[in-house]
């Protein structure tokens, strides 16, 4: 369980924020409550064959009826932010910018925020979580057409702004879109799985997917810059994902060369336009040609107008991977420069101990050199969206609250991220836990539990694990605040 790893607990600064993060489908349920539309999550999580384990979130922790007690619950915890993101299809059921707002999806994030603010909870907004409205998808392909997608989510970031911003204070319009490109329109294992139907190009469209997400996200930026922000004195970014890559063969010019380039194609894809105000990195530009779309010169204009704007590097990160540069010629269809990745190395030797999925280990050390690439590459201060982990053995079990493996991961991930604030140098300002609660977690289903609070899927019961305690006493102590 990696306890040869030792947690030491290292200082933090007193005015670094700690919180915990959720998202819409993941925890709500209440599917077609009070009016709410459907969006492309109800749709794939409902389709037969299965491709989320026979599981959907129509009900899932049935938050949106039970939001009170969760509000109590993370006051209880000494949470003092909550990353939440708003369902789309709740509050303007079609999604379009002519279509009816409904008052009572409203009504829940105005109560949401408003139970928050009492309690001296500071609410951090996303306002895309992967729930494209499943009629903006039929209409015209939801994320597909850019220029209708743009107009779109204008307006419905336009209705939250003013519906939500004088108590929002911070706004983040899309959770990391690499995994919406790829995994939602290349691999086709989230929704919509766009790739799996006739008629699709993975070739182009997980590009020009990319390309939508990264034009709204100018839009919004600027509209919020513009017309709210000197009102409402909050601020606006981005989240981006990525795993931190060590060469598969450390002896290996190629491989350390892969692991490079693997990270400007996962990072620098978005990280590149949003904070450098520039077009895509030049070895994707070079190696993609035509499949990547060009930025037309007045869309280059926003892009380094918004590009000072974005006031936060919102970072989900989770895990560390090899990267290697395959000797055999790339297939037609690559896109990553021919590069695998793996979590042994050609020594055989693991990044980390295994937790329960299989692909996220734990690895502080690249998580540490993680945040200094994107300091080193974008100087924004950086805060940490998302980071957590599903347990191993029995730790994992329906009913486990003794979750040592996850407090050794946290402990050793806020270690790392002391060392690049202490001795990298790195601005790092916050730290939301992934997640509040466990919950529906994609295709993937129930089966994962990310929560510091077990939810009891059947009872419905929330009972808070010993992570929960360990983080509210972690950050008295690494803080220095006294209790
Ligand atoms: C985040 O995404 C999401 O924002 C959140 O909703 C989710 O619940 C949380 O993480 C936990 O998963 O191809 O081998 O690298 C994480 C996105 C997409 C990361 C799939 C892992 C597959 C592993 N994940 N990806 S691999």
């Amino acid at each position: 369980l990696g306890h040869d790893l030792p947690v030491e607990e290292l200082r933090l600064p007193e005015d670094f924020g700690w919180g915990a993060a959720t998202a819409a489908y993941q925890i709500e349920g209440a599917a077609s409550q009070d009016g709410k539309g459907k969006s492309v999550w109800d749709t794939y999580s409902h389709l037969q064959p299965s491709r989320t384990n026979g599981q959907h979130a129509d009900v899932s922790c049935d938050h949106y009826n039970r939001m009170p007690e969760d509000v109590d619950l993370m006051a209880s915890l000494g949470i003092e932010v909550y990353r939440f993101s708003i369902s789309w299809s709740r509050v303007i059921p079609l999604g379009g910018r002519n279509d009816p707002v409904n008052e009572k999806g409203l009504a829940f994030y105005n109560d949401l925020i408003n139970r928050l603010v009492a309690r001296g909870i500071k609410p951090v907004v996303t306002l895309y979580h992967w729930d494209t409205p499943q009629a903006l998808y039929d209409r015209y392909g939801g994320l597909l057409d850019t220029a209708e997608f743009r107009a779109d989510f204008a307006r419905y970031a336009r209705l939250c702004f003013t519906q939500f911003g004088d108590r929002v204070r911070k706004w983040v319009t899309f959770n990391e879109p690499y995994i919406t490109s790829i995994f939602a329109h290349l691999n086709g294992t989230l929704a919509p799985g766009h790739c799996r139907e006739a008629g699709t190009d993975t070739k182009t469209e997980p590009w020009r997917v990319g390309h939508t997400i990264l034009l709204s996200h100018t839009d919004v930026v600027l509209m919020y810059a513009c017309e709210f922000q000197p009102s409402q004195k909050g601020d606006i970014s981005i989240v981006l994902n990525g795993h931190f890559y060590e060469p598969f063969d450390a002896g290996s010019p190629a491989d350390r060369a892969a692991a490079k380039r693997r990270m400007v194609f996962y990072i620098g894809w978005f990280g590149d336009p949003v904070f450098l105000g520039r077009d895509y990195p030049a070895e994707m530009r070079s190696y993609l040609g035509s499949r990547l779309p060009e930025f037309m010169p007045e869309e280059r204009d926003l892009l380094r107008q918004a590009a000072p704007l974005n006031a936060f590097y919102g970072m989900n990160h989770y895990s560390t991977k090899y990267a290697r540069k395959l000797s055999e010629p790339p297939a037609e269809d690559d896109w990553t420069g021919n590069i695998e990745e793996s979590s042994v190395n050609s020594e055989g030797k693991e990044v980390g101990p295994a937790s329960a999925m299989g692909w996220l280990r734990v690895a502080p050390e690249g998580f540490r050199k993680l945040l200094g690439w994107v300091w080193e590459r974008y100087h924004v201060p950086i805060i940490v969206t998302e980071n957590g982990c599903p347990c191993v053995g029995e730790d994992d079990l329906a009913t486990a609250v003794d979750d040592k493996f996850r407090q050794r991961y946290l402990g050793l991930y806020l270690d790392a991220i002391s060392r690049a604030i202490y001795e990298d140098g790195v601005a790092v300002k916050g730290y939301y836990v992934w997640s509040l609660m466990d919950n529906y977690e994609w295709s993937a289903g129930y089966g994962p539990r990310y929560g510091i609070v077990h939810v009891d899927y059947e009872t419905l019961k929330r009972t808070p694990k010993n992570s929960a305690l360990y983080l509210r006493d972690t950050f008295k102590r690494r803080r220095g605040v006294s209790s």
